[in-house]
C-alpha cells in the first residue's frame, strides 16, 4: 500500500508526497502539527496540512530569509525571529559572529518541541546559549519593545487565521519602531505566481514604511509553484551596501554574495507587481 500526503496549494492545484511514515501527529491549541518521513524531501513538517519546510530544501528558505537582511545591516547584534518554531532561521542568523542575542518569538510551544525531537538538523541551534525563547504574540512583541532590534525577521505560515497580521500596515509600523536605527526587516511574502495582490500591497506599505524596500525570490519546490518571495526595508539608508567581506565566510548551501549582487534583479512579471499603478 502507498501512503501519500497531499497539500491543497491552490483551490484548484496540490502537491502530493509520498510517504514512509507518519512520525508524529497531534493538535496544538493553534493548529495540527505534523511530522512526515516522504520519500522525496526527507523529515517534512506540516500545519494544518501546508508544508512549512523539509530536510531536503529548507536551506534554500532559511538562508534566503536570514542572510540578506544580516549582511545588509552593518552590525547585527540583537535579532528577532517572529514565527520560525522550526528554529531553521535561528541556525542562519547564529552564523553572523556579530550577534549577541536572538529572540525566537513563537506563538505555539509545541512546533518548537516537535522540532526538538523530529527534526534535528533544522531546530539544532535552539539550545544555542544566545537563543532567547518568547513563547507568544509576535505582533504583541514588537508593540511592547520599541527601539531594541537591529534586524526582525518574519518566518510566518501563509496569511490565513493568526498570522493574518504578520502582512498588515501596522504591524509593519511597529516593526519599524521596534528596530533600533539602521535596522533592517524581511519577511517571506509568499508566491509570485499564486499571491500577486499580496505581494503588490506588503511591497506598497512597506515602501511607505521604512526609507528603502525591496524584494527578492528563491526556488523553494515544496512551496506553491515553487518561486517564492521575500521583502526587505530598511528603516534608514539603502538596500545594497551590504557586506561582501561578511557574506565569504558565511558556509551556505543556497546563498552566495554573486547571487545577492543580483538578488533584486526580477523576472519582469515580478518587477511590474511592484510598479505603482
Ligand atoms: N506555504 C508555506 C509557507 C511557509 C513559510 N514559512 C515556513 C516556516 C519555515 N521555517
Amino acid at each position: 500500500m502507498q501512503l501519500w500526503f497531499s497539500e491543497l496549494q491552490t483551490p484548484h492545484m496540490k502537491i502530493s508526497c509520498r510517504v514512509k511514515e507518519v512520525l508524529h501527529r497531534e493538535k496544538s491549541p493553534y493548529q495540527e502539527i505534523a511530522v512526515l518521513d516522504t520519500y522525496q524531501f526527507g523529515r517534512m513538517l506540516t500545519l494544518d496540512d501546508v508544508i512549512q519546510t523539509s530536510e531536503r530544501d529548507e536551506f534554500v528558505y532559511h538562508e534566503m530569509l536570514v542572510h540578506l537582511p544580516l549582511l545588509t545591516h552593518r552590525d547585527p547584534r540583537r535579532v528577532l525571529v517572529i514565527g520560525g518554531g522550526d528554529g531553521g532561521s535561528v541556525r542562519e542568523v547564529l552564523k553572523h559572529p556579530s550577534v549577541e542575542q536572538v529572540v525566537l518569538a513563537e506563538i505555539d510551544e509545541r512546533v518548537v518541541e516537535v522540532a526538538r525531537c523530529f527534526l534535528p538538523t533544522i531546530s539544532c541551534a535552539l539550545h544555542d546559549p544566545r537563543v532567547r525563547l518568547q513563547i507568544g504574540d509576535g505582533i504583541r512583541h514588537v508593540q511592547e519593545n520599541p527601539n531594541t532590534y537591529d534586524v526582525i525577521l518574519v518566518d510566518s505560515t501563509d496569511p490565513v487565521g493568526p498570522a493574518v497580521g504578520l502582512f498588515s500596515a501596522d504591524f509593519y509600523r511597529s516593526v519599524h519602531a521596534a528596530l533600533r536605527p539602521g535596522g533592517v526587516f524581511a519577511a517571506q511574502t509568499e508566491s509570485p505566481f499564486f499571491n500577486q495582490d499580496l505581494i503588490k500591497r506588503v511591497y506598497q506599505d512597506v515602501s511607505a514604511i521604512f526609507t528603502a524596500a525591496g524584494l527578492y525570490l528563491a526556488v523553494v519546490p515544496t512551496y506553491p509553484g515553487g518561486m517564492w518571495s521575500f521583502t526587505i526595508g530598511a528603516k534608514d539608508g539603502a538596500l545594497h551596501g551590504w557586506s561582501r567581506e561578511r557574506a565569504a565566510g558565511l558556509p551556505t548551501r543556497y546563498y552566495s554574495p554573486e547571487l545577492h549582487e543580483e538578488a533584486f534583479t526580477l523576472p519582469v512579471f515580478v518587477k511590474e507587481l511592484l510598479e505603482k499603478e
